[in-house]
């Protein structure tokens, strides 16, 4: 039996370096299950469990996923490592890990060599939910299905907008 959590139907997998990183990358799967995005979230550390982050990338594609959202913290390889793995668009989320404000993650994931690339995100909450819904716009390109949902999702946030209440001292105009 394999060593990870695999979802029937699953199109995008979420790979995180520790159960730390989960606070944070709960934000990823909360937007692609707003986007009705079906997925699968793993532990796998590229640096303390290498075999099992291969045997996962490399029967990837073959059960459907088709993008891979990886989240680390500190010398953050686990997007680099999954990226020359599998030829699967990764997209990388800098976590926030002891020390240098989450710089060191961004960096590890950010400065790949050429060749192998991989979509970085903002450091920490921002950056999750980014990677989702990046992801959702990759598989929009290909189907329909989700494509209306992003237009969706987009057209509720432009309208949330709206709803704001005004700064202090500046409250939102009545129309
Ligand atoms: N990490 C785990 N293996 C390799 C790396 N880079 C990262 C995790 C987490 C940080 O180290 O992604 O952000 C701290 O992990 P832990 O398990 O010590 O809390």
């Amino acid at each position: 039996m394999a060593d990870y959590v695999t979802v029937p139907d699953a199109c995008v997998g979420i790979l995180m370096g520790s159960a730390s990183d989960w606070p944070v990358m709960e934000k990823a799967s909360a937007t692609l299950d707003t986007l009705g995005l079906i997925h699968e979230c793993n532990v796998i550390s590229a640096h303390r469990a290498p075999a099992r982050l291969e045997a996962y990338c490399s029967t990837a594609p073959e059960r459907g996923i088709k993008v891979l959202i990886c989240a680390a913290g500190g010398a953050a390889h686990l997007a680099g490592v999954a990226a020359a793995l599998t030829h699967l668009p990764v997209l990388g989320c800098p976590m926030k890990a002891w020390s240098t404000e989450g710089l060191d993650s961004l960096l590890s994931m950010a400065q790949m060599p050429k060749g192998i690339p991989v979509g970085t995100m903002a450091v920490g909450g921002a950056g999750a939910t980014n990677a989702a819904i990046f992801a959702a716009e990759i598989l929009a390109l290909s189907d329909e299905t989700v494509r209306q949902s992003v237009l969706d999702f987009r057209a509720r946030q432009s309208a949330a907008t709206f709803d704001l209440p005004g700064a202090p001292g500046h409250p939102a105009r009545e129309s």
